[in-house]
């Protein structure tokens, strides 16, 4: 199994959380998203994943190489597949919580962060792309701490680890990259720290990796 990374891409970390967590190994092929343009954009990769983004995860499953882009279809497959240690709750409520969480990060705060926008409404809007992105994760952010206060225990749903852990960690990061304070966020940044002890975590910390830059 192969999986398409940036070391510092959020959206790759939370696989690399699933694959960790599921103890799957796999090998890892950085794609530089800046270098020469962005190489995500350039073949072979944009064949693979006409999205030109990472994640993209290449498996052998029933005889054929798939590929796989999006996270959260990532996400979802591996835990179909290996269901042990599991991602999702047995409880559909909180299978909902879950989603919901992960998909305010997902839709709702990633996006705005991404590359390819940063870069349009710097050079092509001549806007403040740090000011624009760091407003729509104060705003994401600020929904999510309610939510998680009301159903996290130890972790964000619960007292087991899920999808929506594998979302909130690698986006506290990318906060911190644009200067957020997280002091608003005591129930964030609680189930930061019970999650980042755990080897799963740890080994897909973006620091970890083998194009991690200084
Ligand atoms: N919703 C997608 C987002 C994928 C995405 O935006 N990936 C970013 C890195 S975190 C990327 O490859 N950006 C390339 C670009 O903006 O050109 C997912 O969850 O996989």
């Amino acid at each position: 199994m192969k999986l398409y990374s940036y070391w510092r891409s959020s959206s790759s970390w939370r696989v690399r959380i699933g694959l960790h967590w599921k103890k799957q190994p796999f090998a890892y092929v950085p794609v530089h998203l800046l270098k020469d343009g962005g190489q995500q954009k350039a073949e072979p990769f944009a064949r693979l994943n006409p999205m030109q983004s990472v994640p993209l995860l290449e498996v052998q499953d029933g005889g054929r190489l798939i590929h796989i882009a999006q996270s959260m279809a990532i996400l979802e497959y591996l835990e179909e597949r290996w269901p042990e240690p599991p991602l999702l709750p047995g409880d559909r409520v909180a299978r909902a919580q879950v989603r919901q969480a992960a998909e305010l990060i997902n839709s709702g705060i990633q996006p705005y962060q991404n590359t390819s926008v940063q870069k349009r409404v710097k050079h092509e809007l001549h806007g403040d792309e740090k000011a624009w992105a760091r407003h729509f994760i104060e705003v994401g952010l600020h929904a999510l701490e309610p939510l998680l206060h009301s159903t996290s225990g130890r972790y964000a749903v619960g007292d087991q680890v899920t999808l929506a852990d594998c979302y909130l960690v690698p986006q506290l990061y990318h906060a911190r990259r644009y200067a957020v304070d997280l002091a608003a966020f005591p129930t964030l940044t609680r189930i930061e720290a019970s999650c980042e002890v755990l080897p799963a975590f740890q080994g897909a910390h973006p620091d970890r990796q083998p194009d991690a830059e200084a």
